[in-house]
């Protein structure tokens, strides 16, 4: 298989580089506040079964408990009610585990603006610059929020008002699920949503448009600022949970140098 040994000796002289874009996973990851009278997920923990004691001399385990939705995950199709009967997570192909990836830069433009949404027109110069939104890869969309992912408050940035995260404008998601062939959508924020979202029409446009067009979601992504706008390949690993929404997801970028 000369692909494969091509790739090996790619990472042994550092032609291909691996950029971990998973976010660590604690109790102190954040997790999404959504407003009553809305149900909230748990955040991630650990409780310890046995380490090197009476209850296990030799060995160290732990039991984890967990939301689907928590820290750097993937959404599957099923997770809203516009993709009620498309895939779960564990049906999520394993083929499409492994896909190229292009990646938005508009950190600049969030950091002046926390409440950014990506339009159409942006979409229209990133394809005038790199050409089309290449098919079956994620569009990883860079805000520079992840910056912010050590601290709870910081990274929801919530005042009286509500969350004010960067997101996608409604009208940009209905096109990126009706117009284009992406694999899905990938963020550096708690959801793929924007922070103000609830107030959108439809709510939370991109979950409804992207998921019910049967694509996919990745959030809470790390390092994005180190990929190049085109030609990284991403493995995204879910747990395969049978019948389950989403899952946590170790993010792997394989990148050219
Ligand atoms: C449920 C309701 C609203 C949102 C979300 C989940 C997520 O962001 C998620 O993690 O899928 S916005
Ligand atoms: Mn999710």
């Amino acid at each position: 298989m000369t692909a494969l040994n091509d790739l090996l000796a790619g990472l042994a002289t550092g032609a291909v580089e691996i950029v971990d874009l998973t976010s660590p996973l604690s109790a102190s990851t954040p997790i999404l506040q959504l407003p009553p009278p809305f149900a909230n997920t748990r955040g991630f923990s650990l409780t310890e079964i046995s380490r090197y004691d009476d209850r296990g001399p030799a060995w160290y385990w732990n039991n984890i408990s967990t939301g689907e939705h928590v820290g750097t995950h993937f959404d599957a199709p099923n997770h809203w009610v516009s993709g009620r009967d498309g895939l779960d997570i564990s049906q999520v192909p394993p083929r499409q585990l492994v896909a190229p990836a292009v990646v938005i830069d508009r950190s600049a433009e969030c950091a002046a603006n926390p409440d950014y949404l990506l339009e159409i027109d942006d979409l229209r110069a990133w394809e005038a610059e790199h050409g089309p939104l290449p098919e079956g890869a994620w569009l990883l969309y860079r805000t520079g929020w992840d910056v912010r992912s050590g601290d709870q408050a910081d990274f929801l940035n919530a005042d009286e008002t509500g969350p004010h995260t960067p997101g996608v404008s409604a009208e940009c998601a209905r096109y990126l699920a009706e117009e284009t062939s992406i694999l899905g959508m990938g963020t550096e924020t708690v959801g793929t949503d924007a922070g103000a979202a609830h107030s959108f029409d439809p709510p939370f446009p991109c979950h409804s448009f992207l998921l019910g067009a049967g694509k996919y979601g990745l959030t809470q992504l790390q390092n994005l600022a180190s990929l190049p706008p085109t030609g990284a390949v991403v493995i995204a690993a879910p747990l395969p949970i049978v019948g389950g929404s989403g899952s946590p997801a170790r993010v792997l970028a394989l990148v050219p140098r």
